[in-house]
């Protein structure tokens, strides 16, 4: 079965199943990255298709969330357990109205396999708890995931205090609806599209 059923297993929903599936192929040799990109995230890919063809509806997605993070707290171990040198500090989380985290935590996840003392902040984060936080804990970077076109605004709008009020932290955005002609449109110092290359973008804004 190998990746196909870590797949199928999102898709029926059975967080047990998933979860066995992920150790399977990880006890395989099969590389994670396998694992994420074929596995667990291409079956959110048709989770959400599902969602816009109307096949499929809240509570499944829910399920579905949940079958993924079920996968994701097996592969987590093997993603943190890279360079341990500290390599600055990043605050993360999801814009404000976006309760979304699926994305944002694996990014964050990979953060901090690569280094970064990473304080994630949740879902639901406004401008002033991002940039209250980010003082709090010394941040070098702040990190702001949105999954909706309806919460873009409210990215737009923290990346833009963030320049008006504290300029010396960077900014990098990411998540499905967002764009690199929108992260530069905003202002923003980076855009990650996936969660190595943020993880390659953080290394390169906080050496900057
Ligand atoms: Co929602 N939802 N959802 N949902 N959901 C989407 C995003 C949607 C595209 C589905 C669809 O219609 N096809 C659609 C948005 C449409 C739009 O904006 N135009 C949608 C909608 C409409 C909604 C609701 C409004 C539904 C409703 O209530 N009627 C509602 C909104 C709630 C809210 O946030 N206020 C809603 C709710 C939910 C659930 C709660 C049920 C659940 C989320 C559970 C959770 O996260 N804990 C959910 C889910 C699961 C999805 C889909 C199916 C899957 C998202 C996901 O986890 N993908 C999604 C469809 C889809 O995206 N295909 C959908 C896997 C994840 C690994 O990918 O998050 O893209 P992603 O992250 C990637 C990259 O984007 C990037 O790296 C990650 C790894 O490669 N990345 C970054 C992400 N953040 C980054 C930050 C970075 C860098 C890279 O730097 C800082």
């Amino acid at each position: 079965m190998g990746v196909q059923g870590v797949y199928e297993a999102v898709l029926a929903l059975d967080r047990a199943a998933v979860a066995e599936h992920v150790r399977a192929a990880i006890d395989r040799g099969t590389d994670v990255s396998e694992i994420l990109n074929h596995g667990l995230i291409a079956a959110m890919d048709e989770v959400g298709r599902r969602f816009t063809d109307g096949s499929l509806f809240v509570p499944e997605m829910l399920m579905a969330a949940r079958a993924m993070k079920a996968g994701l707290d097996v592969v987590k171990p093997l993603l943190i357990q890279g360079d341990a040198r500290p390599r600055g500090t990043v605050v993360i989380g999801t814009v404000e109205g976006d309760l979304h985290d699926i994305g944002k935590n694996l990014v964050a996840m990979m953060l901090e396999g690569a280094g970064f003392r990473v304080v994630d902040l949740g879902v639901d984060v406004g401008t002033d708890r991002f940039l209250a936080e980010a003082g709090a804990h010394g941040a070098d970077l702040i990190c702001l995931s949105a999954l909706l076109t309806t919460t873009m605004p409210a990215m737009e709008e923290t990346v833009r205090a963030v320049r008006e009020r504290s300029p010396r932290y960077r900014t990098m955005v990411g998540g499905a609806p967002v764009t690199r002609a929108f992260a530069e449109r905003i202002g923003a110092d980076g855009y990650g599209e996936d969660a190595p290359t943020a993880v390659t973008l953080a290394r390169r804004l906080v050496a900057a």
